[in-house]
């Protein structure tokens, strides 16, 4: 009997903070061994010239998220890990979300039925919290961060999910003293909606005016005032898809000043500009997401903290809605005003492939960085470490075999997920995962899909402890 099911041979393997030439041994689902010239194992894989890498956690996406009457996401909880799979990403993270007057545990139990006998990959749930009444802050959060949602999004914006400054000092109260990471969508309400009334008014109805109505200013003052709720608190947060050099400045500020705040940023940052909103026409609604896109002098200050520190975490946002349909970017099959376009776009399985080709491969962000951006950071923010996020004896044996030099032109048709197109038609990466691993079973393998539905697990997150307070003094 061979003490390995599987031993991965010849590749190089990469974390965060190592690059090491040797095999991998891997024994029911987990590492188990990691050697020169280890002893045969019942099946092998030969990643000579491949990079052996943790799985991607993609710590910010939205799957199956109830939504209003007339809207709903594209992607469940299959078609989305199956993307996510065959991008090199093996965790993924969605979002149980409050909807007000709702029990959070309601929310939470919905989501469990929602995710059931269908994820291909393991996944995790954060919370959103939208309406924290006494029951939420002192039972319902407390109980579901003990059975391992230790994470939620608090939004500043969004007249169906926002709370207001006290709120969120309540919630941020209790991510304190339960040890739970907080989340945090920046952009000024009031501002928004003062800008989107005066737009309508002036006869502005295209997608491109959603990026007018949302402009960096709005997401730099929220960025600013939700720094200071975490400071009065005394507890870290994490500032969710940062768009852009004022937000940016105002973290920096903050870390120089001893706060402890994370930062998460998106491909979209990168590799959009609010010209994808386009002109007159309609197709912009596939572009339209919050924060917007800015412009490249922002996407290089974008680049700048991915290089030098500042972001934390990357993350894909995928937010599904597919575009020629009367649920998805034209309710009701109609081209609508822009503050009526659901805010998302899709990229599960673009996030790393992206970022590996322009932020690798073109010399931006070492490989060891990289990993740390899209699997050990995100994997230690929410508690999973270090069962996720590297590549360890004793980690699961989630692994992505990257051939750095395959180049892949990105089409919807090549893609899993089921949105009826991606923002990056026809940009020609370089570097691809050509075999994902989830627990030891190959999910992805050379273009074919060999994941079942119901082989991923919920995973109960530990408190992380990035989400402690700072020790003074
Ligand atoms: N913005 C969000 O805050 N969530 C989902 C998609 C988006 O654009
Ligand atoms: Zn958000
Ligand atoms: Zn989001």
């Amino acid at each position: 009997m061979s003490e390995f099911d599987l031993v991965i041979r010849n590749g190089r393997i990469a974390t965060a903070a190592d690059i090491t030439d040797c095999d991998l041994g891997i024994r029911d689902g987990r590492i188990v061994a990691m050697g020169l010239n280890l002893a045969p194992g019942r099946e092998e894989l030969d990643a000579s010239g491949l990079l052996v890498l943790p799985g991607g956690v993609d710590g910010h996406c939205h799957l199956d998220q109830p939504m209003p009457d007339g809207l709903r996401m594209a992607d469940d909880f299959f078609t989305g890990t199956r993307s996510a799979a065959c991008g090199g990403t093996t965790t993924v993270m969605p979002f149980a979300a409050q909807e007000k007057g709702q029990s959070l545990k309601a929310a939470v139990a919905d989501y469990h039925r929602r995710a059931e006998g269908k994820a291909v990959i393991d996944y995790a749930f954060h919370l959103i919290v939208s309406d924290p009444t006494e029951t939420v802050l002192k039972e319902e959060l407390p109980e579901l961060i003990r059975q391992g949602c230790t994470s939620f999004k608090i939004y500043m914006t969004y007249d169906d999910l926002k709370l207001n400054d006290g709120q969120i000092l309540d919630v941020l109260a209790v991510a304190r003293a339960e040890g739970a990471m907080a989340m945090i969508h920046a952009e000024n309400a009031d501002c928004i909606s003062w800008l989107t009334r005066r737009l309508l008014d002036a006869g502005h109805r295209a997608p491109r005016f959603h990026a007018a109505a949302r402009p960096m200013l709005v997401e730099r003052e929220a960025t600013h005032r939700a720094i200071a709720l975490s400071e009065l608190v005394d507890v870290p947060i994490l500032i969710v898809h940062v768009s852009g050099a004022e937000a940016v400045e105002q973290i920096r500020w903050a870390r120089s000043h001893g706060i402890s705040i994370y930062a998460e940023t998106c491909p979209q940052y990168l590799f959009l500009t609010a010209e994808d909103l386009g002109l007159d026409g309609y197709e912009g609604a596939k572009c339209v997401c919050s924060p917007p896109p800015r412009d490249q002098a922002n996407q290089q200050v974008i680049w700048d903290g991915l290089e030098d520190g500042l972001f934390t975490i990357f993350s894909s946002d995928h937010a599904p809605f597919r575009y020629d349909d009367p649920q998805g970017k034209k309710p009701n099959g109609e081209e609508v005003a822009f503050p009526y376009i659901p805010n998302g776009i899709p990229g599960l399985e673009t996030r790393l492939p992206l970022l590996f080709s322009e932020g690798v491969n073109k010399g931006r962000i070492s490989l060891n960085r990289f990993v740390e951006l899209t699997a050990t950071n995100p994997a230690k923010l929410y508690g999973l470490y270090p069962r996720k996020g590297s590549i360890a004896v004793g980690a699961d044996a989630d692994i992505a075999l990257w051939d750095p030099n395959r180049q892949v032109t990105i089409r919807n048709e090549l893609l899993h997920h089921d949105v009826d197109y991606t923002p990056y038609e026809g940009r020609t990466v370089t570097g691809w995962p050509v075999l994902t691993l989830s627990r030891g079973q190959v999910v992805w393998r050379d273009g074919e899909v060999l994941g079942q539905a119901g082989q991923g697990c919920f995973l109960p997150c530990g408190k992380p402890e990035m989400a402690k307070p700072k020790v003074r003094g």
